[in-house]
């Protein structure tokens, strides 16, 4: 029998809106949603069905009987592995309090239950990656607007001018916005790339400007200084909606064109053309404000700057700029109701400061990084059980080892994954979730000009004996007494649960797999935003009132990057298409496409260290070492050398990924709290690495 499921993509965190053909029960087709996608996918969402037929995923609960990270586990059932987490959790309960449990999951659409557990349980300690992703970004964005990242969404289609710092956009992707940069390309649109080698991105603009590692804030600096001074702004816009644009004027006077140049390497005639240029095409013009910016330690200034010339260009609210992100109540429509809403909120102070100790920053998921300063110290209070979801710091955070010494504190961790994490490897318990083609989930809001709600369905059933989180959740509230709750026993009570204030059905999915809250873009009236930006006075914040209310500067003055020690570079990195992260990295069709990683270098440094194009390097930071073959290229600046996230995985039972390529988050030692004390973001490109030719044969091969 053949049937067309609508459903969401599950092999990266972006979620795409797909539609899969299933006859029989296997699955046949896979493509995006028409209705939102026109039919397109990436690589790695066409290779979900390799992901289905693999069978080195976890099959079916296991409970660790050696000593931590041993790899030696007992299968078990489902009621055996939900008691043992169970009477872990309780006992961690009655002798340290709920608060000692922290869970962190990936973020995302369907966070409402996640954060309802914990919740339930009497934890504040909801978290999940972004102090390695897209904190800075988002702090900074709250510091302008009042408004988080997700605040705005940015109509790349019908812009003139597309401005990317390091945001790589067409290989670390997401379908739909990948879709909008070529329509943009096409109708003539501008496209200006800044990164510290070429990329995918790269060879696709009109303007490329490569420029020393760390040095963006500078390079933004300058155009900022010379939009001010040309007048390339729109000075209505500022004037009726921003406080504090007297003091950038000031502060950015001393950033020349001609200063920044010598900074970051552009040539400051490039900088002016380049001014010139986007003062003709705004209020048209988007500056990106970043995703993956927990680089540097100027990474939340940075994304600041990009803010602001957004907010100079007066692109708010318009056609081809960045537009308000709406819900349902733009559209006069109810929400779904929430499970974590219906919960009392626990008390208790964050165990990671964020609230409290530090009071700049969004409550939200916190810090993740932040409670292993709490494991190892126990200040406020000591943390006792680590639960993830869809996540593993060990892939996500730097420096394993300073990892697993304050994990060693913890009388639990438990792994929910679709596979075997790292983390997982070493934790106490998996819980193998369903994969996404074999899952329902919970409905999600999509906000953006035309807010929709959409669900995930599942396509086939699963092939081993796994659980979707909807289920696995649940039953670990009932064992713990909590499970009222989470009102529901099966996946359409749920749904029914969640659109009763909406007045939709789950049949309403059925003809295109969402259900549109608006016909046509929703826009708010650009004279009359007030009301509209959620800083503390109302306004843009140029000047940040929270941000000098705890003594951290709007501005911070420029500091040059250190120059790497010689024989050393900066280690930096980036996503390849066809994998995300690393979970990727061992599924068969992918694994096929890019089975390892390579370090780019520079051919003249490469030259200076007797380094030829495939040859084997080690790559060394302080005691951990890696070997790749090299990728001697042009194309990089000569500081810096670069690899692709997410290889270098150590968990046998993945075969095709065991040992292959070098993990860089392995050699960011000393990194696990490096954290940007304005913006939370970690500063994982403030490693430098010793590189040399390695004297290992690369013809003789291990067999493993
Ligand atoms: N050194 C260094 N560190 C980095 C980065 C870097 O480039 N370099 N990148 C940073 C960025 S941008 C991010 S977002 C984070 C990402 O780090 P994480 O948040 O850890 O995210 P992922 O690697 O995407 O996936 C986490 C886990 O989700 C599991 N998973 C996949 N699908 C499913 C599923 O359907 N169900 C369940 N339950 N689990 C599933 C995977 O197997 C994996 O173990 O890492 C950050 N850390
Ligand atoms: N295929 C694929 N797509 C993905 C993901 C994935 O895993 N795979 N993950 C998703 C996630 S979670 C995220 S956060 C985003 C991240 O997407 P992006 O924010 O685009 O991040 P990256 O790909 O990590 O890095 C982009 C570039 O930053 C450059 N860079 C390093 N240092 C500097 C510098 O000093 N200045 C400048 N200008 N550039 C520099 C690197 O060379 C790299 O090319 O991608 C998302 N999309
Ligand atoms: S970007 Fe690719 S892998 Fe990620 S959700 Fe979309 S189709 Fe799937
Ligand atoms: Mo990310």
């Amino acid at each position: 029998m053949s049937k067309t499921v609508w459903s969401m993509c599950g092999m990266c965190s972006v979620r795409c809106p797909i539609k899969v053909e299933v006859e029989d029960d296997k699955v046949k087709w896979i493509e995006g949603n028409p209705h939102i996608l026109g039919g397109a996918l990436c690589a790695k969402g066409s290779a979900g069905n390799a992901l289905y037929n693999d069978p080195e995923r976890p099959q079916t609960p296991l409970i660790r009987r050696g000593g931590r990270g041993a790899g030696r586990w007992d299968p078990v059932s489902w009621e055996t592995a939900i008691d043992y987490v169970g009477e872990k959790l309780e006992n961690i309960i009655n002798k340290y309090g709920a608060r000692s449990i922290v869970l962190s999951c990936r973020g995302g659409p369907f966070v409402d239950l996640f954060k309802a557990f914990i919740h339930a349980l009497g934890s504040p300690n909801f978290t999940n990656h972004d102090s390695a992703c897209g904190r800075n970004v988002h702090h900074a964005s709250l510091s302008v607007y009042g408004l988080g990242r997700k605040g705005f969404v940015y109509d790349i289609k019908n812009a003139k001018h597309l401005v990317l710092f390091g945001r790589n956009i067409l290989s670390s992707l997401r379908v739909a916005e990948v879709n909008q940069v070529m329509d943009m390309l096409d109708a003539g649109g501008s496209l200006t790339y800044v990164d510290v080698r070429q990329t995918l991105t790269g060879i696709k603009a009109t303007r490329f400007f490569q420029v020393r590692p760390g040095t963006d804030y500078a390079l933004l600096l300058g155009m900022i200084h010379q939009v001010i001074k040309s007048g390339a702004y729109d000075k209505e816009f500022v004037e009726k909606y921003c406080v504090g644009f007297d003091k950038l004027a000031e502060f950015v006077e001393q950033y020349t064109p001609e200063w920044a140049a010598k900074e970051c390497g552009v040539k400051a005639k490039k900088i002016l053309d380049f001014v010139d240029e986007i003062g003709e095409q705004r209020p048209k013009v988007i500056f990106h404000p970043g995703w993956m910016l927990s680089r540097y330690k100027d990474s939340f200034y940075a994304s600041r700057a990009l803010h602001i010339l957004n907010v100079l260009m007066g692109n708010v609210e318009t056609e081809g700029g960045q537009i308000f992100a709406k819900g349902p109540g733009d559209c006069g429509k109810k929400g779904l109701r929430s499970l974590d809403a219906n919960i009392p909120k626990p008390e208790e102070k964050r165990a990671d400061g964020v609230g409290w100790r530090y009071k700049h920053f969004d409550k939200g998921p916190g810090l993740f990084h932040l409670f292993y300063d709490a494991m190892i110290t126990e200040d406020p209070y000591p943390v006792k059980a680590l639960i993830c979801y869809r996540h593993d710091p060990f892939t996500c955070f730097p420096d394993i080892q300073a990892q697993k010494e304050a994990l060693d504190n913890c009388d639990l961790l438990v792994s929910i994954d679709a596979h075997y994490s790292e983390f997982g490897w070493y934790s106490d318990v998996i819980l193998p979730e369903s994969i996404y083609l074999e899952r329902d989930s919970m409905i999600a809001t999509q906000k953006g000009p035309k807010p929709r709600f959409i669900v995930r369905r599942q396509a086939v059933p699963p092939k081993y004996n796994t659980k979707p989180c909807w289920e696995i959740f649940k039953l670990l509230a009932d064992r713990l007494g909590v499970g009222q709750y989470f009102p529901y026993n099966t996946i359409e009570e749920l749904w029914e649960w969640q659109l009763e204030p909406t007045g939709y059905k789950i049949e309403d999915f059925d003809e295109k797999g969402f259900v549109p809250l608006a016909d046509k873009p929703v826009m708010y009236d650009r004279d009359n935003l007030e009301g509209k930006f959620k800083t503390p006075s109302g306004k843009i914040e140029l000047v940040s009132s929270k941000l000098e209310e705890v003594g951290l500067p709007s501005f911070k003055p420029y500091e040059s990057p250190l120059h790497p020690p010689k024989g050393q570079f900066r280690l930096i990195f980036g996503r390849a298409p066809v994998h995300a992260h690393s979970h990727t990295i061992n599924n068969p069709l992918l694994n096929e496409l890019m089975p390892e990683n390579t370090l780019w270098i520079n051919w003249r440094a490469a030259q200076k260290l007797g380094i030829s194009q495939g040859d084997l390097v080690d790559v060394m930071a302080d005691s951990v070492k890696a070997t790749v073959k090299a990728h001697v290229t042009d194309f990089i600046h000569p500081e810096a050398v670069y690899t692709v996230h997410g290889f270098g995985r150590q968990v046998p039972l993945q075969s095709r990924a065991y040992h292959a390529g070098m993990a860089d988050q392995k050699l960011q030692e000393g990194l696990l709290l490096s954290m940007d004390p304005a913006g939370g973001g970690l500063c994982l490109c403030e490693k430098f690495v010793t590189v040399r030719k390695s004297p290992r044969n690369p013809k003789r091969r291990v067999e493993l």
